[in-house]
């Protein structure tokens, strides 16, 4: 395969709602989409920068930068195009694992396209739907919380995960749990909000039989997390902290996390991801696909992720009207608490042009 270019869209999607967490409240989705031409046909990636670098040093303004000026003009000079070799090609670049992972998806879509095999197919997944879980963002307050929880429980979502600050913890968990019962398959986020010196605090937890608590320390504080997780029964989660498959092993190691989220813009792409699912899956450590409030595109490839056999917990892989009122794509749609895993060639879905052209801000060619 030989690369003809990469077309970057600037994409702005209204949220159906705000969506509050410990490092800010998003009302729209900008993002940035991925079109890689080959001559062999084309293929989309999704960049899950966030405008802002509150969740990680990442930001859409920077992916693009970096696309512009490094990634796509190391891997226009690299020979032929491999997705096998994309990640590779790129390591001469340090960090930027979102802007490599978007790039990197692009390519494996265009040449899954070609040959004719799904993501799904290409990854290893053992299920043709998963299991949704939803994430709620903090609230005003506890009515409605409750409200939001109970519309997503009626919807049919098999998993809740409550985001956590400090002054939202103890009370809405409790609140959930005394309307919703004990059956209800709850967690929270904490976004990197707490430190080790909130220990006694998190312990207050303990007593709401949590599937889990994700992230309460900072990113690197992976240590501080082992520490933690002796101090309190909630098994500790990571999501900030793992960026490859190496900081997997050692999270592993030293005990930070008994559980972890994978989200494949985060660690490089999502072969990377598949490598983190086999190295907690040979140590017995369960994953869950996280969510960066994909459109369609992104949805559609963690999707079929969700369906490699160590993900065994509920993810962050809600069906599109949770996020959008128009998705970019067909919208996935949430059936008996489950989404369809695409079978199609490549990711299995294509941005409706309209509605693509509609939402685009800005749109940038860049030759190879
Ligand atoms: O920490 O998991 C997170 C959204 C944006 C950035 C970080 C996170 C999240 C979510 C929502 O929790 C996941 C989703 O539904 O896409
Ligand atoms: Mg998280």
């Amino acid at each position: 395969m030989k690369l003809n270019g990469v077309e970057l869209l600037h994409v702005s999607l209204p949220l159906v709602s705000p969506f509050r967490t410990s490092f800010g409240t998003q009302v729209a989705r900008d993002l940035l989409l991925l079109r890689v031409d080959t001559d062999a046909g084309e293929g989309w990636g999704e960049c899950v920068t966030m405008a802002d670098p509150r969740y990680s040093s990442e930001y859409v303004a920077g992916a693009a930068d970096v696309l512009r000026r490094f990634l796509v003009p190391e891997l226009a000079a690299a020979g032929p195009l491999d997705a096998t070799r994309v990640a590779e090609v790129l390591a001469v670049f340090k960090g930027h694992r979102m802007a490599k992972a978007a790039l990197e998806m692009g390519v494996l879509d265009a040449e899954l396209r070609a040959e004719g095999r799904s993501f799904a197919r290409e990854l290893g997944a053992v299920r043709d739907r998963v299991p949704a879980g939803v994430s709620v963002g903090i609230m005003d307050g506890l009515p409605q919380l409750l409200d939001a929880v109970a519309g997503y429980l009626d919807e049919g979502y098999v998993r809740i995960k409550l985001k956590i600050e400090p002054g939202w913890d103890v009370e809405p968990v409790r609140a959930v749990r005394e309307r919703f019962g004990d059956e209800v398959l709850l967690q929270v986020d904490a976004n990197t909000a707490y430190t080790l010196a909130d220990a006694r605090h998190l312990a207050r937890l303990d007593p709401f039989d949590l599937l889990l608590i994700e992230q309460p320390l900072e990113e690197e504080d992976v240590v501080g997390h082992a520490h933690l997780a002796k101090l309190i029964s909630t098994p500790v989660c990571l999501d900030e902290s793992i960026v490859s498959a190496q900081s997997a092993a050692a999270a592993i190691e030293l005990g930070a996390c008994s559980v972890v989220n994978i989200k494949p813009g985060r660690v490089g792409g999502y072969l990377e991801a598949r490598r983190i699912h086999d190295v907690c899956r040979a140590h017995g450590v369960p994953v869950w696909c996280g969510g960066m409030l994909e459109t369609g595109i992104g949805r559609a490839a963690n999707v079929a992720l969700a369906a490699l056999p160590g993900f065994t917990l509920p993810g962050d892989t809600s069906a599109s009207s949770r996020y959008y009122t128009t998705d970019l794509t067909d919208p996935f749609v949430l059936e008996d608490g489950t989404l369809a895993v695409p079978e199609g060639p490549g990711i299995g879905v294509t941005p409706d042009p309209d509605r693509l052209a509609a939402v685009t801000t800005h749109r940038e060619w860049l030759p190879a």
